[in-house]
């Protein structure tokens, strides 16, 4: 069994999770905040069996899209924040990041 963590645009979680559901796949969303943009995002955590977890990559990836976002990042990129001036600048956001765990052992009580 793999553990698949998959951080997502909001614009795209309900149909993520629409598309999953029609397949018979069960997942859990949990609202996270990304650490750039600090702008709120979802996470999915879907718990699969091995032979499934391509199923679930293709139907990610066929519904989170790739958007550009304008952003004027709150901590400079380079790390320090000596004369720091904020910019706007381009970042493309998504589709998806997609983390594949094993899973030790899964309990359902
Ligand atoms: P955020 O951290 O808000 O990042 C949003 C977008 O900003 C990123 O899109 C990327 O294009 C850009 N970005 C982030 N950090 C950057 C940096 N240090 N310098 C320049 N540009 C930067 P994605 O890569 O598609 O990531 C979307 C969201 O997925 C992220 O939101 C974060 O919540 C999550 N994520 C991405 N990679 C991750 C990782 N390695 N570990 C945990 N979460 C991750
Ligand atoms: P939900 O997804 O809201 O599911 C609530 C209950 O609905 C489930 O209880 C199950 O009895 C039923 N159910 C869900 N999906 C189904 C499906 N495709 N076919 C038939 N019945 C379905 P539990 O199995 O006790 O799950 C409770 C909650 O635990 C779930 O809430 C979900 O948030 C999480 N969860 C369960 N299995 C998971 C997995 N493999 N990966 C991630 N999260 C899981």
């Amino acid at each position: 069994m793999k553990l698949i963590m998959a951080v997502v645009q909001d614009k795209d979680s309900n149909r993520l999770s629409n598309a999953l559901n029609v397949e018979g796949i069960r997942a859990t969303k949990l609202a996270s905040t990304g650490g750039f943009l600090r702008a709120g995002n979802t996470t999915f955590m879907i718990g699969i069996e091995d032979e499934s977890v391509e199923v679930v990559l293709q139907i990610i990836q066929s519904n989170c899209k790739v958007r550009e976002q304008l952003v004027t990042p709150v901590t400079p990129m380079g790390g320090t924040t000596d004369s720091y001036i904020p910019f706007p600048v381009e970042v493309q956001v998504g589709g998806a990041a997609v983390f594949i765990m094993p899973v030790e052992r899964f309990e359902h009580y």
